[in-house]
Formats: structure tokens, C-alpha cells, sequence
């Protein structure tokens, strides 16, 4: 075989991320289940570099150099399994399968696990960026062994988006060994959530206390994003704030049904938090708040009840409110980033990945949906302390978070006050206050677990395990 990789599933994803090799000078088998759509790329996009066709898995096989190199872009859960139970016996001992899917990082764990009984590397990708982001330049986070990533990363690496132009740094580095690569990308899409939420919030509060029409408000944005927010979310949104309904002449934000749906990578990652015990509020809110405007017998049965007349601000200071709002929201991005990287290293000291944790910044800074010039900021700090606890302990962002305090709060009354939800700024306050706090009332509820299941207590001032009889005479005995 010539090809130095071969591509097998070529819906949107598979082929974007096959033009994309060929457009890099490599040689690209491409197969696909359907042989129409094989067809179909090489038809279409067959002049932008060298493809080879294959209709049969045998055929695909053949036609890749050795190692093979073959990716797969099928869709998640079984059909995964499937390609790779029809591959694998076509496979000698050095190849490497690449999955590129949205795979649950469980699943990639066993598939690694069973395909290195047979002596095949598997590759377990996290891609972000959708389907343009696969043609121009993904964030590429792939999981495996270092022997397997040096068989594919070189390559994943060329294809990956760069900051600072085609000579610089890639989005994409060597996560950690099997499932690593999937787990990143799981916790990317959490933070995604989060960041979505609290853009939300924002223009609700904008909106619902400031008064402000949603043309004002992307121009508020725009400010924004050429500032420390400078994203590509916030740019989007202010896109999309200026677009005009053609059939109603209204916002377009304004004829959008207001219900979020969800793929479940958000939930994954809350599910996986509460396995791993590590708190991620601002991600759970941000899935909950998706989840709560779905119900719409829910809220159609709330409806009635009572709140604040909206809009109580009106045009007044709104440029004020404006400043504190972006204040709220960088403290809270803050707050969730910090929450996802805690994630992050929870899950390696969970599943033994050695994860360089300024790296993961440094790849979600091109090509991925949360890129963001904050993202070098997180980098650095890393960079500056690799064992940081958490980012809100960096000095720089330690600094920027104590300064919009005050104005975080200011935006949160202002919600409570006006009836406007705002969960994820009021979540990421209170697990800021909540870390800063010298006494929680953690205290208490380990006395009421001590109250009524014996579930015994430590003591402030001297070591040891302690229950208190409550039901007889109170006195505390040392267990
Ligand atoms: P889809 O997720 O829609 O999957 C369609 C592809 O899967 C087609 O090539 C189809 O072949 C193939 N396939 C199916 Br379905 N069942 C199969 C089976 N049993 N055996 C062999 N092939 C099978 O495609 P996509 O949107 O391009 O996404 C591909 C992967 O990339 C997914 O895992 C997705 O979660 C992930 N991803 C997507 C995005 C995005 O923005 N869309 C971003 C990042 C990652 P057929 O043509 O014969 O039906």
C-alpha cells in the first residue's frame, strides 16, 4: 500500500478530516460503509490531492502503508465496535487504529484494552471543531501509548489547527495513555457548556435588567471580545445578536425556541465528576439549565407564579451594568475553567494518564469551540506552577478574580433581584465563597449524620474519631 493514512467513515467529520490530510500532502485511503459516499468525496474534492479509493474493508487495508495508519469516524457507541470487529482481523501487530469519534472515554479504555491483547494500537482522539474545524484545522487531543503516538502524531499534528500561524504551536499534543485523549475532549465539551451558560446569562441579564434591544447588546459583546473575553463564543454570539429573522423582520434570537438540546457529552461529564467526587457546579448547572428549558410542562405550570416586574433598570447606567456584567462573567469563566481542570487532574490521578495540564490549554487555544485568548493565560499559569491546586490559586487570576468580586456580587443580586435566572453565575460565586470560606457548615452536617446514623465526627482540636450519644447522655466517646 502508499496511502500513509487511510480515513473509514466519511460523513461530514470523516471526510473534512480526509481533504484535510490530502490537502496536506499525504496519500489518504478513504472507505466508507456506503461505497456512494467514497464515491462522492473523490468526485467532488479528488483534485485537491491524493486519494485512494477503496470500496471493501480488504481493499482499504491493502491499499495502507505499514504501520497501517487507518482512522475511524463512524458514529459513536456501536457502530465503533462494529468497524473495529470487521478491521481488526485485517490488522497486523504495530498498526494503529485511530478513533476519532465522540467516544465515551470508558469505552475507549476497553477498546484500547482489547485491541493491545492483539498487539494493535489504539488511538483514542478527542477532535473539536466541527465540521469546519476538520478542513481547516482541528484541536486534536489523541489518548494511547507514546509508542503509538509517535506513529501518529506527527501527522495529526500537521492536519491540527496552529496559533500564530502555520509554523506555530499545534493543537495537539499526546494526552496520556487509552482513554486520556476522549476523557480531555469529555471535560472540553463540560467547560463548552458552562462557557455557553454564562454567555447566556449575561445577554438575559442585559436584556432582563438593563432593558437593552439584542443589537445593542452584540455591539456590548463585540467590545468584549476585542478584551480579556476575546473568544470565539463571545464573537459568535455577538454574530448572531445582529442577525434579522427574514420572514418576521424580528431578532433571530427572538424566533428561536427557547430550549436547549443536548448530545450528552455535557452530561457524561457530570456523571463522571460525581463518580470521581470532583465538584464541577458550574458545568452541572450549565447541563441542568439545558436540561430545566426542555420541560416545558414544568414551566408551563410555573408560569404563574409570582416575581419582579422585568426590566426595572431600564436604559439607565446600562453601560454600567454592562461593565459589572462582564465582570461577573470572567470571574465565573474563571470558576468553571478552574472547576474543568480540576476535573482534569482527577481523572489522571484516577486513571494513572500523566496529564501536562498546561498542554491542554495550550491545544484548546486554535481550532476547538472554546478557543480563546484566556486560554494562553491558563497556559502560563502552569507554566509558571505545574503542580497549581486549582487556577483561582494562580496569582494573576487570584488578582483579576478578587477585583471583579464586587461586581460579580452587584450582578447577582441584581438577577435575585429582577427574577432574571442566573444559575451559573450564582454556582460559581458560591464555590468561590464556598473555597474561601474559613468554617463551612460542612460541620453541621457531619453532626447531623453523627445525630442520627452515628456516622462519627473529627474534632478541630485534637486528632481522632469521635460520635456523641445523643440518644443517651451525650456524652462523646473516641471510636
Ligand atoms: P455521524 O456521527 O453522523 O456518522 C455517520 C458515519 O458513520 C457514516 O460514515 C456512516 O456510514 C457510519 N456508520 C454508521 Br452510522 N454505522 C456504521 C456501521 N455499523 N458500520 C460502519 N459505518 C457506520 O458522522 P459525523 O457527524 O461525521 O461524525 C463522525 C464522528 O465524529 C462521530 O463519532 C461524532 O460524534 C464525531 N464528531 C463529530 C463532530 C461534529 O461536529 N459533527 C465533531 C467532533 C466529533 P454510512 O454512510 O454507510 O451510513
Amino acid at each position: 500500500g502508499t496511502a500513509q493514512i487511510g480515513v473509514t467513515g466519511l460523513a461530514v467529520m470523516g471526510r473534512n478530516l480526509a481533504r484535510n490530510f490530502a490537502r496536506h500532502g499525504y496519500t489518504v485511503a478513504v472507505h466508507n460503509r456506503t461505497a456512494a459516499r467514497t464515491r462522492a468525496l473523490v468526485d467532488e474534492f479528488g483534485d485537491e490531492g491524493s486519494f485512494v479509493p477503496a470500496e471493501t474493508p480488504q481493499e482499504f487495508v491493502a491499499a495502507l502503508e505499514r504501520p497501517r495508519r487507518l482512522l475511524v469516524m463512524v458514529k459513536a457507541g456501536a457502530p465503533t465496535d462494529e468497524v473495529i470487529d470487521e478491521f481488526a482481523p485485517l490488522l497486523d501487530e504495530g498498526d494503529i487504529v485511530i478513533d476519532g469519534g465522540n467516544a465515551h472515554f470508558a469505552d475507549t479504555r476497553r477498546r484500547e484494552a482489547a485491541l493491545r491483547e492483539r498487539g494493535i494500537h489504539f488511538v483514542g482522539t478527542g477532535v473539536s471543531g466541527g465540521e469546519e474545524g476538520a478542513l481547516h484545522g482541528p484541536s486534536i487531543m489523541p489518548g494511547g501509548s507514546a509508542e503509538a503516538y509517535r506513529a501518529v502524531g506527527p501527522m495529526l499534528e500537521t492536519i491540527s489547527a496552529h496559533v500564530d500561524g502555520p509554523d506555530g504551536a499545534p493543537c495537539c499534543t499526546h494526552i496520556g495513555a487509552d482513554g486520556a485523549g476522549h476523557f480531555v475532549k469529555m471535560v472540553h465539551n463540560g467547560i463548552e457548556y458552562a462557557d455557553m451558560q454564562l454567555i447566556g446569562e449575561a445577554y438575559d441579564l442585559l436584556r432582563g435588567v438593563a432593558g437593552l434591544e439584542p443589537g445593542r447588546i452584540a455591539e456590548i459583546f463585540r467590545r468584549w471580545n476585542s478584551g480579556r473575553l476575546d473568544s470565539y463564543l463571545i464573537e459568535i454570539t455577538a454574530d448572531i445578536l445582529t442577525h434579522t429573522d427574514a420572514a418576521t423582520g424580528r431578532p433571530f434570537v427572538d424566533i428561536v425556541a427557547d430550549r436547549a438540546e443536548q448530545k450528552g457529552t455535557g452530561r457524561w461529564t457530570v456523571q463522571t465528576a460525581l463518580d470521581l467526587g470532583v465538584p464541577v457546579p458550574g458545568i452541572a448547572e450549565a447541563v441542568f439549565a439545558r436540561s430545566l428549558s426542555g420541560h416545558t410542562d414544568l414551566r408551563a405550570a410555573a408560569r404563574p407564579l409570582p416575581g419582579p416586574a422585568a426590566s426595572a433598570l431600564g436604559g439607565r447606567d446600562a453601560d454600567g451594568f454592562a461593565e459589572q456584567v462582564e465582570h461577573a462573567l470572567y470571574a465565573s469563566k474563571i470558576v468553571s475553567y478552574a472547576q474543568g481542570w480540576n476535573m482534569i487532574q482527577a481523572g489522571a490521578d484516577a486513571y494513572g494518564w500523566e496529564i501536562d495540564l498546561g498542554a491542554v490549554a495550550s491545544i484548546w487555544r486554535g481550532g476547538c469551540i472554546i478557543r480563546a485568548a484566556f486560554l494562553d493565560r491558563i497556559r502560563g499559569a502552569y507554566s509558571a506552577d505545574p503542580a497549581l491546586p486549582s487556577l483561582l490559586a494562580d496569582p494573576q487570576f487570584a488578582k483579576e478574580i478578587g477585583d471583579a468580586q464586587p461586581s460579580w456580587r452587584t450582578v447577582v443580586i441584581a438577577a435575585a433581584r429582577h427574577g432574571v435566572p442566573a444559575p451559573g453565575f450564582s454556582a460559581a460565586l458560591a464555590y468561590y465563597d464556598a473555597l474561601r470560606a474559613e468554617r463551612l457548615p460542612a460541620a453541621l452536617t457531619q453532626a447531623q449524620r453523627d445525630y442520627f446514623g452515628a456516622h462519627t465526627y473529627r474534632r478541630t482540636d485534637r486528632e481522632g474519631v469521635f460520635h456523641t450519644r445523643w440518644s443517651e447522655d451525650r456524652s462523646e466517646a473516641e471510636v
